[in-house]
């Protein structure tokens, strides 16, 4: 049995994973692939735990370290009990945004250093690495508009708009120093024009 793949995908608040990661795991059904969706962070039990408390912007101020420890611990719960396990059994794995999340946010939104990333990366993956990555890429207005319309922020959403000006920017980096496995889509055209490059994207990667 062949190893299943890693898919990503990735892109600052309010791009359309949610939206656009139910349509990729249709497409790989319709082409008899078996896959996993999941999401970071989280994806276990206790990964769920720490997104929430990630996520709570009620929370006491939360120190970047913190923050990075915090991610990666959830990340390594992610990886060994869902993701690898998924994988050697042949099974893909979708996963709504992966370690280019930490470049960004943490990277990118924090100024943390790229060399504490890597480090921190290497440790809790060895190896592992996305094969394929979809970055949805968009001003940060209309994303933060998208999701504002829900009515409710999380911690990260609260963040500035140069927050995500920054994020964005570690987001085109990444794609840049990773140009075969990061595929940029413009988040700012109608669905049905995103999905029409996804298809391309996704059928490139399965030939
Ligand atoms: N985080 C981190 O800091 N470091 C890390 O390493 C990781 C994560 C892994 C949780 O992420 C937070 O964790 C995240 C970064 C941090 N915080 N932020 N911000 P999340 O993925 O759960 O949160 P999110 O990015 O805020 O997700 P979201 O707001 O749900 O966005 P989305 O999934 O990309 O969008 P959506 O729900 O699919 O779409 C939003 C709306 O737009 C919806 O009404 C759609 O119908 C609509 N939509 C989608 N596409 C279109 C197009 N093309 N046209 C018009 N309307 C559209």
């Amino acid at each position: 049995m062949s190893r299943g793949r890693f898919i990503t995908l990735e892109g600052g608040e309010g791009v359309g994973k949610t939206t656009n990661l139910a349509f990729i795991k249709d497409y790989l059904h319709q082409h008899g692939i078996p896959v996993i969706v999941t999401r970071e962070p989280g994806g276990t039990g206790l990964a769920e735990k720490i997104r929430h408390l990630l996520l709570d912007k009620d929370s006491e101020a939360v120190s970047e370290h913190a923050e990075l420890l915090l991610i990666f611990a959830a990340r390594a719960q992610h990886i060994k009990h869902v993701i690898e396990p998924a994988l050697a059994r042949g099974i893909w794995v979708l996963c709504d945004r992966f370690t280019d999340a930490t470049y960004a946010y943490q990277g990118g939104g924090r100024s943390m250093r790229n060399s504490t990333i890597e480090w921190l990366e290497n440790l809790v993956q060895g190896n592992l690495r996305p094969d394929l990555t979809v970055l949805l890429d968009a001003p940060v207005e209309i994303g933060i508009e998208r999701a504002r319309a829900r009515g409710f922020f999380d911690r990260f959403e609260a963040e500035n708009i140069s927050f995500f000006e920054h994020v964005r920017r570690a987001y085109l980096l990444q794609a840049e120093l990773n140009p075969e496995r990061i595929k940029i889509i413009k988040a700012n055209q109608p669905l049905v024009d995103v999905q029409r490059e996804i298809i391309n994207i996704i059928g490139a990667f399965l030939r």
